[in-house]
Formats: structure tokens, sequence, C-alpha cells
């Protein structure tokens, strides 16, 4: 049985956003079975058991017949190599969907992930408010070459792979924000990938686990 470590509880605003969600959504493309292990913010992410598991305590890290794995990136190719509903058979089609796996998570949400930390951590501080035109062009830019990219496919390669996945997990951090409204190709893309069935169940029961657990 797969097991996925994911937290017990988050405020509000990661709600959605936490990274398991990545990994709940490739594991229900691909059909697959699994078990959540919940912990606490703060001392289970510390612990030397759960520290074993993630090297950094984050979440989310996954455990499949003794193979422990952290970082979702990772963790969803991994999966994907279990389903053509992921990454394709064909070689050339499974590099381009690796290579768009990369790009979401080392060109997009660098910069995606500084405005979030900027608007959702820091927004009263004065070093933020200096920092955050600068972050925003940033962000606007590699929007906007994505949308090129996308130009008028449903997916990034016409087929909907791990690379779309990780590509719009990245997009839904500017939640907070009108940015990808702001380019109606990626706003229509990132509403195409979140009608995904798949992607629905995934949502559900991460938000589920947040409310049985107050319950
Ligand atoms: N590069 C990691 C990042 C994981 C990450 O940032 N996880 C967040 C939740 S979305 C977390 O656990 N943050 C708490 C911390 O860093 O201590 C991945 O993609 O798995």
């Amino acid at each position: 049985m797969i097991t996925l470590y994911s937290y017990r509880w988050v405020p509000d605003f990661a709600r959605g956003l936490v990274r398991d969600l990545r990994v709940r959504w490739a594991l229900e493309e691909a059909g697959l079975d699994y078990q959540e292990w919940l912990i606490g913010l703060g001392d289970d992410q510390n612990s030397p058991a759960y520290r074993a598991c993630q090297p950094y305590g984050q979440v989310p890290a996954y455990e499949e017949g003794g193979l422990v794995l952290f970082e979702s990136g990772a963790i969803v190719l991994h999966i994907g190599e279990k389903s053509e509903a992921l990454l394709p058979a064909e070689p050339k089609a499974r590099a381009r969907a690796i290579c768009w796996l990369f790009s979401a998570l080392n060109t997009i949400e660098p910069p995606i992930q500084r405005l979030a930390e900027i608007d959702l951590f820091h927004a009263e501080e004065a070093w933020a408010q200096a920092m955050r035109p600068e972050a925003e062009v940033w962000v606007k830019k590699r929007l906007s070459e994505l949308a090129a990219a996308l130009g008028d496919k449903p997916y990034l390669e016409g087929e909907f792979t791990i690379g779309d996945l990780m590509m719009a997990t990245v997009l839904q951090i500017l939640r907070h924000t009108d940015l990808v409204a702001g380019e109606p190709r990626l706003q229509a893309y990132l509403e195409r990938c979140e009608a995904r069935p798949a992607f629905q169940r995934a949502l559900r029961d991460q938000l589920a686990s947040f409310e049985d657990q107050a319950a």
C-alpha cells in the first residue's frame, strides 16, 4: 500500500495548495489507492522518524514497499512511470512531459513562490514592499512566455501529462492575485486542468483531511 504523508492541519490560506495535492492528483489520475499519514506542524515534522522520511521536515513524503521518496516532483515522476495516463510511452513524448515537469518546478515556481511569500508572509514589511514590483514583473514575464508556449493547445504537449499536473499546481499558488487571469489562455488552461475528475477528488480528499481533524 502507498502511504502519503501530509499535514493534519494548515491555515486557511494554504488549504488546497499544500504540495501533497500534487501527489494525490497523480495517484488519482493513475488510479492507485493510497493511505494518508497525517502529521502535525512542529514536533511531528522535527521527529527523527519523520526526518528519516523527509530530511527537511516538509510534506509531501511517500512510502511504497520500503521505498521512501520526498520532493513532490520526484514523487509525481515516480507515479507517472506507472501510468500512461500521466507519462506517454513514446520516448520523445515522455521526455517532453518530463521537461515540462522540470520547467514548472525550476523556471515557473521560483518567481511565483517569491511573490507568494512576499504577499502572504511579509506584506507589511518595508523590504517586501520594495521588492514586490520587481517580483511581479518576473511573474508576468514568465506567465506571458508560458501562455505563448501553450498557444491554442489544450495541454502543453496536446495530451495531459505530469507536466500539466505540476504546472497547474504551480499556477494555483497565484490564486490570491489576478495574474493568471491576466493571461486568458493560461486561465482557461488552469480551469481545464482543475476540471479533471482526478483533480477534484484529490482536492476534496486534501480538504477533508483537515476537516476530519477539526471535527
Ligand atoms: N520542494 C518541496 C517543497 C515542499 C514544501 O515546501 N512543503 C511545504 C508545504 S507545501 C512545507 O512542508 N513547508 C513547511 C516547511 O518548509 O517547514 C516539494 O516540492 O516537495
